[in-house]
């Protein structure tokens, strides 16, 4: 089965004022929707459209040599994207305020405290050199903070290695790409991770450190 575009969990304009209508109306109907196609592109006729889209960055060691390149940066750009939706929210629907449950205690027990945690999240995102992504994974059971570059992503580590940041489980992730925030935002790449914490979906993030763990 090819993927497909999931829909975004909420209206385009659910996350005003942090981030705006128009950007998530490109980001998902565009930039996302691209990704997707290109990835069913590039994998149309092998077994690697049998799998799920995390799978398939997993496994991107075996795709053949001539396509890795297009499935790493497409079916890595339909797999960022579609944890990213999840993991924001509405702040009028839970989105913002603070994790709660084992999730805040592993915060607490690996960053210090929920500040650290913001801190050192915040400054990986902040120093992404141009496009990328910055996350919190869970690795070998513990949390981590680490980047990556373009569309790669922590499930890559075993074909991509370092470029892949930490390779742990990504349980929260930011878009870094200027496409994610420069209609609001132009240059002003900390205020764009700084309004990220008021749209976080906690409850999520929460629920997805648990299958991670
Ligand atoms: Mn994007």
């Amino acid at each position: 089965m090819a993927f497909t575009l999931p829909d975004l969990p909420y209206a385009f304009d659910a996350l005003e004022p942090h981030i705006d209508s128009r950007t998530m109306e490109i980001h998902h109907g565009k930039h996302h929707a691209a990704y997707v196609a290109k990835a069913n592109a590039a994998l149309e006729g092998t077994k690697f459209t049998e799998m799920s889209v995390d799978d398939v960055c997993q496994n991107l060691s075996d795709v053949p040599a001539a396509k890795r390149t297009a499935v790493r940066n497409n079916a890595g750009g339909h797999a960022n994207h579609s944890l990213f939706w999840q993991v924001l929210a509405s702040p009028t629907s839970g989105g913002g305020g603070e994790p709660t449950g084992e999730l805040a205690i592993a915060i607490a027990s690996a960053f210090g405290s929920l500040e650290g945690f913001k801190d050192k999240f915040a400054d990986a995102a902040a120093t992404r050199f141009g496009s990328g992504w910055a996350w919190l994974c869970v690795k070998n059971g513990s949390l981590v903070v680490c980047s990556t570059a373009n569309q790669d992503n922590p499930l890559m580590a075993s074909a991509i290695g370092d470029a892949a940041g930490c390779g742990g489980a990504p349980i929260l992730g930011l878009d870094v790409w200027e496409h994610a925030y420069y209609l609001n935002y132009q240059n002003r790449r900390p205020d764009y991770i700084n309004a990220f914490w008021s749209v976080v979906n906690w409850s999520k993030v929460r629920e997805l450190f648990a299958q991670a763990k």
